[in-house]
């Protein structure tokens, strides 16, 4: 059953043909800090927010940052869960995701049904989605998920691994850098990707720049998320992001 934010995000990618989300890692914010960024978030025209991170555990802290930051914006908040521990009864939709190419089942399933019972006595709207991580195993989402990376230079395997998700029914497609990192999923793995496949790709991981967001979207990435950008730089880098993205598409 499609809920709620789901069909929030396809209508977004219907009317504008590429969206942004802006993901934020709970354990870099206070809830103060939380509530300005909301701010920020909301007029920068990103069109949701992902709570999550590789190392987040107190999902105490991730209620309290998401209640802070609901108070300021009106955007659907999606939690982006590193494990059962990233299970907020305070979001509104939670990337029911499984990472395809961990070498633990833990992070395919299990996980996943551990979690089950709090995503339905919470109402947590699920949305079904294949995430693999793509690149160096240096980054956190590699060590934490034990993951075998799909190196940058081999689009057909983020190709399979897209057409695997979608036919077992994930909703939507996620190719994962790593957060932080210096090199972003190049245009020519999304291309070859969204050609494969037709559900939503979803990119992020070491995306900064207008001109990388734009190659990315053009090349038909539908979702494209950035995180480090609204920690580090201004409101305005993010806003000239969303820009570049909506522009491309
Ligand atoms: C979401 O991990 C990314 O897929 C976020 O990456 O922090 O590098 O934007 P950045």
């Amino acid at each position: 059953m499609v809920g709620r934010v789901e069909q929030y995000l396809i209508e977004g990618i219907r009317k504008h043909g590429a969206i942004h989300l802006t993901l934020l890692d709970p354990e870099k914010v206070t809830r103060s800090t939380a509530a300005s960024l909301a701010r920020a978030i909301d007029k920068s025209g990103s069109s949701a927010i992902m709570v999550g991170g590789s190392t987040a555990v107190s999902v105490h802290h991730i209620d309290e940052v998401i209640s802070a930051m609901k108070k300021r914006t009106n955007l659907p908040v999606i939690i982006f869960p590193n494990d059962v521990a990233g299970v907020s009864k305070e979001a509104d939709a939670i990337f029911f995701m499984s990472l395809m190419n961990s070498m633990n089942p833990y992070y395919i399933t299990h996980a996943q049904a551990l979690g089950s019972p709090l995503v339905k006595r919470y109402g947590l709207e699920p949305i079904p989605m294949g995430y693999v991580i793509v690149g160096d195993r240096g980054s956190a989402a590699a060590f934490v998920g034990q993951a075998n990376p799909i190196p940058f230079e081999k689009p057909s395997l983020a190709v399979i691994y897209g057409m695997a998700a979608q036919f077992m029914g994930k909703r939507f497609y996620y190719l994962e850098a790593g957060s932080g990192v210096e090199r972003p999923v190049s245009s020519e793995m999304v291309a070859a990707v969204s050609k494969g496949i037709e559900i939503p790709l979803v990119v992020g991981g070491g995306i900064r720049s207008p001109t990388v967001a734009r190659q990315i979207a053009k090349a038909g990435a539908r979702i494209i998320v950035t995180g480090t950008l609204v920690e580090k730089a201004s409101p305005e880098a993010l806003r000239r992001v969303v820009r570049s993205i909506r522009k491309a598409a």
